[in-house]
């Protein structure tokens, strides 16, 4: 027979654990790995003149200049595509949707010489044969910016310019551009850090970054690499694989409670860092700090988010179990 103590120290036991759990997964979904495709996680390091590229659309009166210690604007570079909202590869159809989250370098004033982004991976970028990042970006016709990668952030080595051209893409305003760019058998570990240098500072050289991330697309091969590589269900919220009552525990504990800076019952203890928090709700799943039972990712917890989860009730897509579809 147990002991008082002893029943009350397995009680305790168990309560300790299963809170370890629910704060293991409560908090914020970290890395942006999306479907295979690795986003970059954070802005490492950037200049002061790194701006948004409008005067007053969707940020308010002025340019919205990148700033790293109140992270309001980092995540224009971060997380996936966005500011092509209508999918046609051009930036400004701003009554269509288009939204000014990119940020770069612009005007030609010595001051603004020197400019420079550098982006961070937390799982590294692998070289694989053929291409492996993308950069998407619109310039000036005479837009000039050397590339660079890093397994650390101090030692970068170039690994190409983006150039643009008179009349072509890339170098007419707003025109999209995917640029690629291959390791090619320089780094002999995976690449954390991207680096882009402004070198031409002249009129119409300006240019403006919306994402960066890998060139390729992540398969996984089990359970843990279906959570790494961004595959999981969405109402799979402590990424097991299957969606099942431990994710509906992790949404009820969540319940009700709100991410959204905008709204009037935010919750800033809900941010590990309360300096660093985006400026929206989408800045704030751009910048990979998205609440993990959010699952329409409105910045709220609520019937909403049930709804989904109940959709994908019992569904799984463990690689392990022959019962579960892939999902990818
Ligand atoms: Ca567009
Ligand atoms: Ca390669
Ligand atoms: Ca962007
Ligand atoms: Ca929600």
């Amino acid at each position: 027979m147990q002991k008082e103590g002893e029943v009350e120290f397995t009680i305790m036991k168990k309560i300790i654990y299963v809170l370890l759990i629910v704060l293991t997964f409560s908090g914020a979904a970290s890395a942006r790995y999306i479907n295979g495709i690795n986003w970059a996680d954070s802005v490492y390091s950037h200049t002061d003149k790194i701006q948004s590229w409008a005067d007053g659309y969707c940020g308010g009166p002025g340019a919205m200049l990148m700033d790293s210690n109140t992270p309001a604007t980092t995540w224009l570079v971060l997380g996936p595509n966005d500011a092509d909202q209508n999918g046609n590869m051009y930036a400004w159809d701003f009554e269509q949707g288009d939204r000014d989250y990119v940020a770069g370098w612009r005007t030609g004033s010595p001051l603004h010489a020197d400019q420079e982004i550098i982006v961070k991976f937390e799982t590294g970028i692998e070289d694989i044969d053929g291409d492996d990042i993308v950069i998407r970006i619109f310039c000036g016709p005479i837009a000039v910016a050397s590339v660079w990668a890093g397994t650390d952030a101090n030692d970068f080595v170039q690994i190409g310019t983006i150039e643009g051209r008179l009349d072509e893409t890339p170098g007419m305003g707003g025109c999209l551009y995917d640029a690629f760019f291959d390791f090619n058998g320089m780094f002999a570990e995976d690449v954390n850090f991207i680096r882009v240098f402004r070198e031409v500072t002249e009129a119409q050289s300006g240019m403006f970054f919306d994402s960066f991330s890998t060139a390729y697309i992540d398969e996984p091969f089990d359970c843990n690499e279906v959570g790494l590589f961004g595959w999981a269900l969405a109402g799979d919220i402590d990424k097991s694989c299957y969606v099942d009552m431990k994710d509906f525990a992790l949404l009820a504990k969540l319940w009700q409670k709100c991410n959204d800076p905008n709204a009037d019952d935010f919750d800033g203890t809900l941010f590990d860092d309360p300096n660093s928090i985006p400026s929206s709700c989408h800045g704030v799943w751009q910048a990979g700090m998205g609440l993990a039972g959010d699952l329409n990712q409105d910045c709220r917890i609520d019937f909403l988010d049930l709804q989904i989860f109940a959709e994908q009730y019992l569904t799984c897509n463990n690689p392990d179990d022959s019962n579960c579809s892939p999902t990818w």
